[in-house]
């Protein structure tokens, strides 16, 4: 076999709590930040579809677990919902919860499937929210706190752990560039939201040691490679930039315990250092993690400001960088980001090259495509593009792994067409089709295909 991967490689796919569940409110569950918005304006969502409106995993765990089984998969992840579990946030814990997520945990070990579990995943309870969500640091301390029962609940049969699902794309959507709530624009806040997350993420971290679980815990980051415009000093810096505050205020906290010196030095020239207190480099340094996920989707073209800043604009990431269409590269014709099949293998031969080869996998990488239906053949959407995509992705990454990379896993985004915020079911990225009014599944030919790769451990 031409690609064939190491033993026991993770094969899979990832999906999220708010996205797959459905009966937001049901089940003892609290909102989320996302129900809310949504109630307050639809609108926005694409074609007004709302977190309420998903496959239905509260109730269909069992059949898509046997689905699961069905695609080979020996990995699964998913995630916890805080405000299923502890719907006030800080108090009691919703036994509905605990048997739902048990029973979901107990039916993947019994199908030989190994649930990986991130603890959260965009979902904010609304109660956390309306205390300043993570701009208040009790929500940090009720995170850690969560964190620990989950712990104690599941830790026994769950061994793999992630405190976060990429916790840049929160501070980027609700801080920044307004796609998530509580759609605020402000680079200061913007920094405190993702200092304070890292904290949570160490308190998790500290916790789960402290437990002495026989476990691995981590965190997943969205890892988009800055590729700058030319080797002109002015467009590496630029890309520098990008990559410091989108890449590693996350990566080098997570794996060296400490933030790059560059990026403080910035933030201090531009003023816009969060507070910190005393203990928290040490709590940092604690945060080093077991296993990193890693999710590719596109990368990141920089190039320096043609134009100067004004001086009297609010800083944003803007004011250091720009970004530019690389002539000649290939789009997903069928959504609007950018297909780059090396940036996988840039991303893992720079951990192997500069963070000392963490353990890491890939856990979300696919394909969004836009009226999908217009694909189906004999009953099932056949997908020759999607097939495309993860083999050309998995060549390189085979590559790298060939080259010594430590990456035990590949995940796919997605399992089943899912909800997915502002843009509902615009984007489907599933190996099984979801009709979204029967409810009915069906797998496309990508599932097919994935099945049998992951059942060879790999493809020619
Ligand atoms: C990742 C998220 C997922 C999922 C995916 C696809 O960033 O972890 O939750 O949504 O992107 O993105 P979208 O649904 O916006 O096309």
């Amino acid at each position: 076999m031409r690609y064939r991967f190491p033993e026991n490689f993770w094969w899979g796919s990832a999906c999220s709590a708010l996205q797959t569940e459905g009966d937001s409110l049901n089940g003892g569950k609290s909102q989320t930040t996302w129900d809310v918005w949504f109630a307050r304006q639809p609108g926005r969502f694409h074609q007004g579809i709302g977190p309420e409106n998903t496959s239905g995993f509260y109730q269909h765990w069992k059949q898509d677990i046997a689905l699961l089984k069905q695609l080979k998969h020996n990995s699964f992840r998913t995630s916890l919902s805080w405000s299923r579990l502890i719907p006030d946030g800080t108090g009691e814990v919703n036994p509905e919860a605990v048997e739902f997520y048990s029973n979901v945990i107990d039916e993947l070990l019994a199908q030989g499937i190994t649930p990986f579990i991130t603890l959260f995943h965009f979902d904010m309870p609304m109660v956390m929210q309306e205390k300043g969500g993570w701009e208040n640091r009790d929500v940090v301390a009720a995170f850690g706190r969560y964190a620990q029962i989950c712990f104690d609940l599941f830790g026994n049969r769950v061994k793999h752990w992630f405190t976060f699902n990429e916790p840049i794309v929160p501070v980027e959507g609700g801080y920044l560039y307004d796609f998530h709530y509580p759609n605020v624009v402000d680079f200061r806040r913007a920094a405190t939201v993702a200092y304070h997350t890292v904290l949570a993420h160490s308190l998790a971290v500290r916790a789960y040691r402290a437990g002495s679980h026989d476990g691995e815990i981590g965190v997943v980051l969205n890892l988009t490679p800055s590729y700058p415009r030319s080797a002109h000093p002015a467009d590496v810096k630029a890309a520098h930039h990008a990559d410091l505050l989108f890449n590693r205020s996350f990566l080098d906290p997570v794996l060296k315990g400490e933030y790059p010196a560059d990026l403080i030095a910035l933030l201090k020239e531009y003023d816009q250092l969060p507070a910190c207190q005393p203990g928290d480099k040490e709590l940092i340094a604690d945060g080093k993690i077991d296993l990193l996920g890693i999710n590719y989707y596109q990368p990141r073209r920089v190039k320096c400001r043609d134009s100067a800043v004004n001086p009297d604009a609010p800083f944003m990431p803007e004011t250091l960088f720009d970004y530019y269409e690389m002539p000649g590269r290939k789009m997903n014709p069928y959504r609007g980001w950018e297909i780059y099949e090396p940036g996988i293998y840039d991303i893992i031969t720079n951990l192997r090259d500069h963070y000392g080869n963490p353990r890491c996998f890939i856990s979300e990488n696919g394909m969004g495509v836009e009226n999908e239906q217009r694909f189906i053949e004999n009953g099932h959407i056949n997908d020759h593009y999607r097939i495309e995509f993860v083999s050309e992705h998995l060549k390189w990454l085979h590559k790298g792994i060939s080259e010594g990379c430590n990456c035990l896993g590949y995940h796919m985004w997605t399992f089943i067409d899912n909800w997915s915020w502002l843009n509902g079911y615009k984007n489907r990225y599933g190996f099984v089709q979801l009709d979204l009014e029967t409810q009915q599944r069906t797998i496309k030919q990508s599932g097919k295909w994935f099945a049998a790769t992951a059942e060879n451990n790999g493809f020619n």
